[in-house]
C-alpha cells in the first residue's frame, strides 16, 4: 500500500537522522528483528542492518536448569510485546547441573529457545554461562562441540549472537584472550557474519573485581572483527569504580552489559534505584546494550517475578513483579 510505504520511508529517514535504539526504530507493526536486521558491530557500538547504531535492552533468563519453567510461551510474549523487550539472554550453565550433565539435553533446550525469540522478532544471545572454575579453558572442548552445533544450526538467522564466556575468574586477561581466539574461529566457520561476545577479567568487570582495569583489554584486544567485550555490575556492590571504567572503556571498545542487577553480588539483598540509574544514564548516552539477570520468580530480589509466578502466571503487567521487575520493565520499555 502506498500510504504504508511513505509511512516506512518517513521512520527510515528519521532513524537515520537519529541515533535510536532498537525499540525506537520499530513501528507498531515491526519487531526488533525486522525492524534491525542482522547486527554489527561499528566503530565502537552494535549498529543495525542499516548502519545504524543501536541499544538493545532486555532480560536475561536464570539458568536454564533451575528456571526454565519461567521461560515459556506466555512468558516470553510477555518479554515481547508487554515489556517490549529487543533481546533475550539465554542462560546455561556449564556445571552446577547444567550442559555437563546431559550436553544433548541442553543444545535442544537452547536451540527451542532460539527458535521462540526468533517467533516473536527477538535478538537471542547463547549465554556459555561458564562460572566456577573460572577458567575458560577447562570448558574449552565442551564450547567447541556446542556452538559448533548452535552455529550450524543459526547461521542463516540475522538475530543470533553468541556470548563464549559468561564470568571468567581466578585467570590473567591473556588466558581468556587466547580462549576467545581459539573459540571465534571455530563458530565463524559455521556463522562467518555472527556477533561473538567476549567476557571479561574478574567475573566480567573489564579486570576491575581484581585491582585492574579495561586497559589490559584496550592494550590488548582480541584478534577478531565483529566482537564486544561483557561487563557485569550489581549496583549495590559496584560503584562509582566499577561505573568510571564501564564508561571510560566504551569510548575505547564495543562494549555490552550481558548481566545486571539493582542489587548485590548475590543477585539478592536491598536494591540501590539511585546507583542503578547512574548505570542505565551512561549505557544510554554511550549506545551500550544491556540484559539484566534474571527472569525469574526464584526468591531473590533480583528474580524480577514474584516466587510462584512461574506455576501459572500472568506474566504481562506489574502485579507479579518484585521491586526490582518492576523498575527494569520500565526501563526496558
Ligand atoms: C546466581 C544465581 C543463583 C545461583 C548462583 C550460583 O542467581 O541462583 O545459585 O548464581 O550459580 C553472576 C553470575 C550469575 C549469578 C549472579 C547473581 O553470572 O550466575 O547468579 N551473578 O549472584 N555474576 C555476578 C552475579
Amino acid at each position: 500500500m502506498r500510504w504504508q510505504n511513505s509511512v516506512r520511508v518517513v521512520t527510515i529517514a528519521a532513524t537515520l537522522l537519529l541515533t535510536s535504539t532498537a525499540a525506537q526504530a520499530q513501528n507498531a507493526e515491526q519487531t526488533p528483528v525486522a525492524a534491525n536486521g542482522i547486527l554489527s558491530v561499528c566503530g565502537k557500538t552494535l549498529c543495525n542492518g542499516s548502519g545504524v547504531p543501536v541499544q538493545l535492552r532486555g532480560m536475561s533468563t536464570h539458568g536454564l536448569q533451575w528456571y526454565s519453567q519461567c521461560v515459556n510461551d506466555q512468558s516470553l510474549d510477555a518479554l515481547a510485546q508487554d515489556w517490549q523487550a529487543d533481546v533475550l539472554r539465554i542462560s546455561m550453565y556449564i556445571q552446577e547441573g547444567g550442559y555437563e550433565e546431559d550436553p544433548a539435553r541442553f543444545t535442544e533446550m537452547v536451540d527451542q529457545y532460539v527458535e521462540e525469540a526468533s517467533e516473536r522478532g527477538l535478538y537471542a544471545i547463547i549465554d556459555w554461562h561458564m562460572l566456577d572454575p573460572g577458567d575458560p579453558y577447562y570448558n574449552l572442548d565442551r564450547a567447541k562441540t556446542f556452538f559448533t552445533e548452535m552455529a550450524k544450526r543459526h547461521k542463516d538467522k540475522t538475530n543470533v549472537l553468541y556470548e563464549i564466556a559468561n564470568e571468567p575468574s581466578g585467570v590473567d586477561w591473556a588466558r581468556i584472550k587466547s580462549y576467545a581466539e581459539e573459540l571465534i574461529p571455530v563458530i565463524r566457520a559455521a556463522d562467518p557474519d555472527s556477533v561473538v561476545l567476549v567476557g571479561t577479567r574478574a567475573w566480567s568487570s573489564l579486570g576491575v573485581s581484581d585491582g585492574a582495569d579495561e586497559r589490559e583489554v584496550v592494550d590488548n584486544p582480541v584478534n577478531a572483527e565483529n566482537i564486544l567485550y561483557t561487563f557485569h555490575f550489581y549496583a549495590a556492590s559496584h560503584g562509582t569504580e566499577y561505573l568510571d571504567a564501564l564508561s571510560r572503556a566504551a569510548d575505547q571498545l564495543p562494549m555490552f552489559v550481558t548481566e545486571f542487577g539493582t542489587q548485590e553480588a548475590t543477585g539478592d539483598g536491598g536494591d540501590d534505584f539511585g546507583m542503578a540509574e547512574q548505570y542505565i544514564d551512561l549505557m544510554a548516552a554511550k549506545n551500550i546494550s544491556w540484559t539484566n539477570w534474571n527472569y525469574s520468580d526464584d526468591a531473590r530480589s533480583g528474580a524480577v517475578f514474584k516466587e510462584g509466578t512461574c506455576e501459572n502466571g500472568p506474566y504481562p503487567g506489574t502485579g507479579q513483579l518484585k521491586p526490582a521487575g518492576a523498575w527494569v520493565r520500565e526501563r526496558v520499555m
